[in-house]
């Protein structure tokens, strides 16, 4: 299985993010994607290529034009405006009753507008960083729809919490959708998109959700407690003609591996049912039991397990990198995947 990376995505370096009232240090690093090149290098797990260049085209499949122009254009609107700190972070949200069909000419106004939390600062090369990574996913799609039967895209910044026009929890361009509708239009007919990150792919989900072409399927902590609080819960079944084609599997803090593999066993199970022409993982890495922000309970050798049962399904896979925040065992619960799916 080839791995596809940039060393461009290194760009984005965040400091800080605000997370529980506080400022404290960002848990969305450089270093994350380091780990995961180290380990696929020390157990020669195949060739790392570059992403191929892309126009904004397939990323304006998936997302608004304003939204893509705010992000490419933010760094210089926010010097022009003689800001001078090295990271911006949205403070002031436009919920309910406030009005989203104005965007505000100032910076501060315009970051709320495109965004829902706090966590997820832009510095300088961010834009630079997040549409490398897209290209990475673009990449991924592109060897599938020419036959390949896996691939590894390993993106950074992540992007499944990413709206249509919104970016938050760490994500500004959604990778994984972005990759589903390429494949959607080079010959594929139907995609399954099968979420196991740590928290609801609250992006995925509303960007198919009333489309029947492409199946999107979540196991993640029960978001009553955990982030992103506001979407992925079990009655979302998806609307219209994307009505059963949406399935979240919420589950409890502490969750361990006999519960977790339970979703994993019914999902795979709605996954053949669907029968899909390929599969997109979004592959989170923050069920690991030592993560530092998550409250799941697997062990590094249950990666490995994960990988076997997505690989009994049969299906062309593309797997695209989301979370995963213990860098020391992230480059290993990564590989462990990769390599029980290619066992
Ligand atoms: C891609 C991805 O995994 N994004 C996750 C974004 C989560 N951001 C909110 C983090 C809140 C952390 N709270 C930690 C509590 C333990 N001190
Ligand atoms: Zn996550």
């Amino acid at each position: 299985m080839k791995t596809i990376f940039s060393p461009d995505q290194m760009l984005h370096a965040p400091q800080f993010e605000v997370s529980d009232g506080k400022l404290e240090p960002a848990k969305e690093i450089p270093s994350r994607a380091q780990m995961v090149l180290d380990r696929l290098k020390a157990v020669q797990f195949g060739e790392i290529i570059e992403p191929r260049s892309f126009s904004l085209d397939p990323i304006l499949k998936i997302h608004a034009s304003d939204y893509i122009e705010f992000l490419s254009d933010f760094w210089r609107l926010w010097t022009e405006e003689g800001r001078t700190e090295q990271e911006a972070f949205p403070f002031v949200w436009p919920v309910r009753q406030l009005r989203t069909d104005i965007v505000p000419d100032q910076i501060d106004g315009k970051l709320g507008h495109y965004s829902f939390d706090a966590g997820t600062p832009m510095g300088p090369h961010t834009w630079t960083a997040v549409r490398r990574s897209a290209e990475t996913a673009l990449t991924g799609a592109a060897m599938m729809a020419e036959g390949a039967r896996s691939a590894f895209a390993l993106c950074r910044p992540p992007g499944h919490h990413a709206h249509k026009s919104f970016f938050g929890g760490y994500c500004f361009i959604n990778n994984a959708a972005v990759a589903a509708q390429y494949l959607r239009d080079h010959g594929a007919k139907r995609v399954s998109v099968f979420d196991v990150d740590y928290h609801h792919g609250n992006g995925t989900q509303a960007i198919f959700y009333d489309r029947a072409d492409v199946q999107f399927l979540s196991i993640h902590a029960d978001p009553k407690v955990e982030f992103p609080y506001y979407l992925g819960h079990a009655d979302e079944k998806g609307v219209g003609e994307g009505e059963e084609f949406n399935l979240n599997y919420p589950l409890p803090h502490g969750t361990p591996w006999e519960v977790w593999s339970r979703a994993l066993e019914e999902g795979c199970a709605s996954i053949e049912a669907y029968k899909p022409d390929v599969l997109v993982v979004s592959l989170g890495m923050d069920t690991f039991e030592k993560d530092p922000i998550s409250q799941f309970k697997l062990k590094s050798e249950e990666f490995n397990l994960i990988g076997e049962r997505l690989a009994k399904l049969g299906l062309p896979t593309l797997f695209i990198m989301e979370g995963g925040y213990a860098v020391e065992d992230l480059g290993v619960n990564c590989v462990n995947t990769l390599t029980g799916f290619r066992q």
